[in-house]
C-alpha cells in the first residue's frame, strides 16, 4: 500500500508507470482480451488493465485468468478494471476503480497489501482526496473528448493535469480519455506518468503491436 503522505513514500517505493497504459476492448479490436494480451505481452507491454462492461462474471473470470497466464510468462502485471471479486479470485495484480465502485480503504481491506489499486478522479479535488487513499496510482481524466465511455465527466484538458501534478506532488498519476499519438507526449508534458488508452490503440486498420510501438515512440519523444 503506498499513499501520498511524506511519512509513507519515506517507507514505500511508488509505484513505476510506464508511458503507455493499454486497456482492453473486445468491441473495438475484434479480439479476446487474452489475445490483447498476447500481442502487447510480445512487444514489451508490461502493465495492462481488463475491462470489461458487459461480459458475465463467468467469461470474465476465464478472460482473465488466460491472461494472467500469459502476462506471468512475461512479467506484465494486469489490473482489471471494477471487479474486486474477480481479481480476487483470479489472482489478477491489480485493480482500477472509479468513484463509484467499491471504496478503495474496502478494495485494500480485500485484496491485501500487494494488490496495486488504481482510482479515477475527474477534478483536482478528486485528487487531492484521492491521495489519502490506500491507492497505488490516480487516473485524471477525461484530458480531451472521447467516445469511448459512457457518459463521461467534463474534460479537464492538459491544465488540468498540471493542476493535478502541482497538488499531488509525485504521486503516479495516469491520465485517461481521448489521448492518441497526435497528443500523447503533450499529456506527458504536461505532467502525467502514464496514458492510458482504448481508441487509438484499436483504430480502424491499424496493427495492435506496431500502434503500441509507435505510441510509445511518440510519448518519448524529446521536443
Ligand atoms: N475513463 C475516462 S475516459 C475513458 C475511461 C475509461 C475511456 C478512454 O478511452 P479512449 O478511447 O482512450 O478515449
Ligand atoms: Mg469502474
Amino acid at each position: 500500500m503506498r499513499t501520498a503522505s511524506s511519512w509513507s513514500n519515506l517507507l514505500f517505493s511508488l509505484l513505476q508507470l510506464p508511458k503507455i497504459y493499454p486497456i482492453t476492448n473486445v468491441e473495438l479490436s475484434g479480439l479476446v482480451h487474452a489475445d490483447q494480451v498476447r500481442t502487447l505481452a510480445f512487444v514489451g507491454c508490461r502493465l495492462l488493465q481488463i475491462r470489461e462492461k458487459y461480459g458475465s462474471s463467468v467469461d470474465i473470470f476465464n478472460s482473465v485468468v488466460e491472461s494472467l497466464s500469459i502476462a506471468d510468462a512475461f512479467g506484465m502485471t494486469i489490473i482489471l478494471n471494477d471487479r474486486a471479486d474477480i481479481a480476487i479470485a483470479s489472482g489478477a495484480h491489480g485493480i482500477h476503480l472509479g468513484q463509484d465502485d467499491l471504496p478503495p480503504a474496502e478494495a485494500r481491506k480485500l485484496l491485501g497489501d500487494e494488490a496495486i489499486i488504481g482510482y479515477s478522479t475527474h477534478s483536482v479535488e478528486q485528487a487531492i482526496e484521492a491521495v489519502k487513499l490506500p491507492v497505488d496510482y490516480l487516473a485524471i481524466g477525461p484530458i480531451f473528448s472521447t467516445s469511448t465511455k459512457q457518459d463521461p465527466d467534463p474534460v479537464v484538458g492538459l491544465a488540468g493535469i498540471r493542476k493535478v501534478r502541482k497538488a499531488i506532488g509525485d504521486f503516479p498519476l495516469v491520465a485517461i480519455g481521448g489521448i492518441d499519438i497526435t497528443n500523447v507526449h503533450s499529456v506527458i508534458a504536461a505532467g502525467a506518468d502514464s496514458a492510458a488508452m482504448i481508441s487509438d490503440l484499436f483504430a480502424p486498420r491499424t496493427n495492435l503491436a506496431e500502434r503500441f510501438l509507435a505510441l510509445e515512440s511518440a510519448a518519448s519523444v524529446k521536443h
